[in-house]
């Protein structure tokens, strides 16, 4: 994860620190007024992002948090701006999910000088002052990349000679996408059997996972064993892409997604995906008690982890009644 040396030593720091501080009286008042939070999105790329939007939109209206809501339409200059208005708007908190993991310090040290906490959430950043956020709600990307690899390793033993893996990455510069494929190749570079022979981004899309997906099998089909694609909604835009060159997805190539969408789970138990390693989308809740939080004064961990798991293909069927998104 992007910036997790030095999150796990401020990490430290805030909890010996957080031992020590005592909410302010006069903050304590704050943390009960209504509260008003800027929302800059990323936009809707993927199932897992609706998800995300949907779940932040309910938890604000559950704890009564008037919420502004900005869609970017994936571009940075876009949230950029939101942040700026939600300064001028004198909004109490804003949450930030960067599109990408660079550019943010000079719009993240306006919103220090207006005094606004800043919370991320979905995606962190690499910054130069990182007192500019509060903290990070989201998953460890690069766990996410280790566990698809794991599963890899375990699922391609009966595999003789070298297992050519093409990989769909998200989107460019982005944490997840950085991390995801730094985890993955970490979990696999023991094995010289394993080359990933093409690596391209997909933009976290469907459109763009079936289209470069096309490219891959145009130049090397027959050659592919594996696809890793760094979310579901481009595994399943490539599964399209697979059938449409004559190739049985789940069977000829093995589909590796991150995310455990809904699409994903359909996608298993119509036997044309493998595996999709869980990115909880779910972080609305979090966010707002994360809110409460920072406003009443409280030290937050640099990192609010969420916890979760893998779901092969053998359990999609049993699962599926279960999932929340
Ligand atoms: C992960 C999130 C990623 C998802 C994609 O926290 O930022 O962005 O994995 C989404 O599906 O587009």
């Amino acid at each position: 994860m992007i910036l997790n040396r030095r999150k796990t030593l401020t990490a430290l720091a805030c909890a010996s620190l957080a031992a020590l501080v005592s909410v302010a009286p006069g903050m304590a008042q704050a943390a009960d007024k209504a509260l008003t939070i800027g929302f800059a999105q990323t936009g809707a790329e993927s199932e897992w992002r609706t998800a995300n939007t949907d779940s932040v939109k309910a938890a604000a209206t559950a704890a009564g948090v008037t919420l502004k809501f900005s869609d970017a339409q994936q571009k940075q200059e876009n949230q950029i701006k939101a942040i700026r208005s939600f300064i001028a708007q004198k909004v109490d908190v804003i949450i930030l999910a960067p599109l990408v993991a660079t550019g943010w310090d000079t719009v993240l040290l306006e919103a220090k000088k207006a005094k606004i906490p800043v919370l991320l959430e979905s995606r962190s950043v690499e910054v130069k002052d990182p007192s500019t956020f509060a903290t990070f709600v989201g998953s460890d990307f690069t766990e996410e990349g280790r566990r698809a690899g794991k599963w890899l390793i375990e699922n391609s033993k009966a595999m003789t000679g070298d297992v050519n893996i093409v990989e769909l990455q998200g989107t460019v510069g982005s944490d997840p996408a950085i991390e995801r494929k730094k985890g993955f190749e970490e979990a696999l570079k023991a094995d010289p059997r394993f080359k990933i022979i093409r690596s391209q981004t997909g933009d976290f899309t469907r459109a763009k996972g079936k289209e470069v997906m096309e490219a891959f099998l145009k130049a090397d089909g027959k050659k592919i064993n594996v696809l890793y694609a760094h979310n579901d909604d481009m595994a399943i835009g490539a599964i399209q892409a697979i059938e449409e060159a004559g190739f049985k997805p789940g069977k000829d190539i093995l589909v590796i997604g991150v995310d455990a969408v809904k699409g994903a789970f359909e996608a298993m138990i119509a036997g044309k995906m493998n595996v999709s390693v869980e990115c909880s989308p779910l972080l609305g809740p979090q966010l707002m008690q994360a809110a409460k939080d920072v406003v009443g004064g409280k030290k937050l961990p640099r990192w609010i982890k969420t916890n979760e798991g893998v779901f092969p293909a053998e359990v999609a069927a049993k699962e599926f009644p279960n999932r929340k998104y």
